[in-house]
Parts: C-alpha cells; structure tokens; sequence
C-alpha cells in the first residue's frame, strides 16, 4: 500500500490522496498547439500520490517504481531544472509555475505510483505535473477548479522543453466518468460526450519508447514551428488575395473563416514540401475532429472508425510521426475487425488506439495477441502492452 510505504519512508501517515489519469487521444492529433480542437478521453490508468503537506518550502517526493529515483528540491521562482528527460522535472514544472503566478510558499512529503506506461503516447508525463500541480494548488489556498488548472499546468509543462498544447491537462483535470471530451482553446472549453455503451477503444503499444522529453522533444518542437510557418505564409498570401486581414490570424480563425477543401486547394498553390503537408494534416485532422463528435453523439461507430483511420494515414504521409510498428498495430487490429485505428499521442513510437464494437472486440484483441504481441520479442508484458481503455473523470484530491 501506498500509505504504508509513505509511513516507513516520513514516519508519519500522509493526510492526503491525490489521483489524475493518463489519456488516450481518439482523435485531434499535433492540432492542441494550433489552438485547433481535440477529442479525447481520460483512461483508467492514472497516478496516485499520498502525501502530507510542510510548513517549509521543501518538496520530497520518492516514487513506489525503482527506476525513479527520490527527489527533493525548494520550491523557488526560479527552479534549476535536473537534466533533460529526468523524471523530477515533472514535479519540477508545476511547483516553479505555481511559484511564479501565485508565490506558493508550502511544499510536501510525498510517494507516487503510476500505472500509466511510460513515454506511450498515453500522458503519463502530464498525470505526473496535474498530480503534483493540484497537491500544490490544494495546500497553497490556489484554485483547483479544474479548466483554471489545466491552463496553468499546461504552460507548466513547458518547463520540461516541449512545446507541447494544452490536451492532456485539460482532459487529465476535466474529464467526466464514461465520456470523451471535445477540447477548444483559447478560451479552453470541454464538452463532454458520452462514449457509447458498446463502443470500445483497444490501446495497443508498440513497446517502442517515445521519450518526448529526451530525444524526439527536437522533432516534436520543429512540427509545431512548421506549422506556424505555414499559417504565417499563408496568412501572408491571403491578405494579399484581399480574404483574411489580420496579421495574428489563428488556425481557428482560418478554418471557420474557409472551408477545409478550399484551403487546401489554396496551400497547394503556396505552400511546399513539409510545410504543405503539416498544414494539410492540421487542417484536415481539424474538420475530422468536428464529424467525429457528431459520429459518437450519432453512435456511428463505423463512420468514427473511418475518421480515425483516415487520421493515422495523415499523421503517416502528411505529419511523418508513424513508424512501421505504428503501422502495423494499426493495419493488425483493421484485419481483426476494428472499425478503425490510429497512433495515439505524440507518435513516434508509443501506442495506437482501436475501436471496435463489444461484441466483436475478443476478436480483435485475439488477432493482435496472435499477430503482433505473440511474436517474438514482444511478449514480455501483455497485459501492460494491450488493453480496454475506460472513460473515467479527471483528476480529484481528498483526505485521508
Ligand atoms: P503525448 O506525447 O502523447 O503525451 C503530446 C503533447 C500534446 C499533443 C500530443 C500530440 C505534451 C505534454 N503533450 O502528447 O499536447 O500535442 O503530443 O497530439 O506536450
């Protein structure tokens, strides 16, 4: 037990249970950052932390996992950081966020768990900063309500180097039990859907390793300076045309200003290479975001399905964050009989999601055990690797 383990290492019980959960994207992929909508859901997995609030400005905080060393560090204005892809720095970026804003003076003796698999496309990272961000807020008199949070964790977040959107905090603080969310920022707003009783999305992991603090950080940060490339030479050539005239013209400005269609034929003309193809897929992934709320409130799981298959195939060509193993978890569980799927997260290895019907989900479960888990090399935790993601609520902290 958490509880015990915390009173061996402080001596005395924690007085306070925090839990937030991991995500899984269903659709909406590298669009957070263009401020452009996303739909995900909040899964079962989730970290836990028992802690007990200081009356000083230290943070002790040990993990129940081996491989995570103990941390301990003051919360100050300025927070050195530990170096990159250290765990610490998750606890780290909400303190120094909180710090800065509301000049929190009180830290705390903690131990954290997490089910959540590690650098897997499914947040672990962002559960870690929502945890130890709402302790902090909790015990620090700060709001906790939870769409004020989310802004705060997610420019929080950037503390670690990426320049990530603001999907997983909001979804990992907002979530309501058994619902998705369609995600709008800027003003950031949740709208809740209900996920249909006999809709089931299957994750699925590579067990490629997709550190996006470490070494992919570099790739995921050039997309996002891409895509602001492309919105700026378009924006650029637009005025020109006399059809936007704003020079901070946003994505979503563009995309309720014009079709999806029209501008791609547009960027077509204007854009090239890379630049084209990271503005395609943000412009398309957008207008899929938008039908497949409307397929889930209809419960056309095919037509969901659909959507997300054509979502991996951008993030594939278009966006470049696939991998052969991505690839070929997404076309096992199609052949298995999944209404579709797609990668989940930031890519570059970690998880796909699938979606298939309760009645024929043992098959597709049965086909990526047979076909891709059962091989060789990839048996090694099976029940970590695949399995049913339930809609659960956002983060909560308690008494204990
Ligand atoms: P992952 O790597 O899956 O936790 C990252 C970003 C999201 C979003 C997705 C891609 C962070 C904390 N998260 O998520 O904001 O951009 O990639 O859709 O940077």
């Amino acid at each position: 037990m958490l509880e015990d383990v915390f009173e061996e290492t402080y001596g005395s019980p924690p007085t306070l249970l925090v839990r937030a959960p991991g995500r899984v994207n269903l659709i909406g992929e590298h669009i957070d950052y263009n401020g452009l909508p996303v739909f995900p859901m909040a899964l079962q997995r989730e970290v836990r932390l028992v802690l007990r609030p200081r009356d000083d400005q230290t943070v002790r905080l040990r993990s129940n996992d081996d491989r995570f060393a103990p941390i301990d560090f003051e919360i100050e204005q300025e927070i050195e950081p530990w170096e990159k892809g250290s765990w610490g720095n998750y606890a780290k970026a909400p303190a120094q966020e909180l710090a800065q804003r509301f000049a929190i003076r009180r830290g705390f003796d903690g131990v954290l768990q997490s089910d959540i698999p590690v650098a897997a496309g499914l947040s672990s990272s962002s559960a870690i900063v929502n945890a130890v961000g709402l302790a902090l807020a909790h015990i620090n008199e700060v709001s906790t309500e939870p769409r004020t949070l989310a802004g705060v964790m997610a420019d929080a977040e950037q503390y670690v180097g990426t320049q990530g959107g603001g999907m997983d905090q909001a979804i990992s603080l907002g979530a309501r039990d058994r619902c998705a969310a369609k995600i709008t920022f800027h003003p950031l707003r949740l709208r809740h859907v209900l996920v249909p009783d006999d809709w089931c999305f299957i994750v699925a992991d590579s067990g490629e390793v997709a550190e996006k603090s470490g070494a992919l950080r570099d790739a995921y940060n050039q997309r996002r300076n891409e895509c602001d490339e492309a919105l700026r030479i378009m924006t650029r050539h637009l005025a020109t045309q006399n059809i936007t005239t704003q020079p901070d013209t946003t994505y979503p400005d563009l995309c309720s200003a014009i079709d999806a269609g029209t501008l791609i034929k547009i960027a077509e003309q204007v854009l090239q290479g890379s630049l084209l193809r990271r503005f395609r897929h943000a412009v398309t992934e957008a207008a899929r975001v938008e039908e497949a709320v409307g397929r889930m409130l209809a419960a056309d799981l095919q037509g969901f399905g659909a959507l997300m298959a054509d979502s991996h195939e951008s993030l594939r060509i278009d966006y470049h964050v696939s991998t052969p193993a991505l690839d070929e978890l997404v076309a096992v569980a199609t052949k298995g009989g999944a209404a579709g799927a797609r990668l989940t997260g930031a890519g570059f290895g970690g998880c796909v999601v699938a979606l298939a019907n309760r009645s024929t989900v043992g098959e597709v479960l049965e086909t990526l055990v047979t076909e891709y888990f059962g091989q060789r090399d990839r048996t090694g935790r099976r029940e970590e690797q695949l399995f049913e993601a339930t809609p659960c609520r956002g983060a909560s902290i308690r008494e204990i």
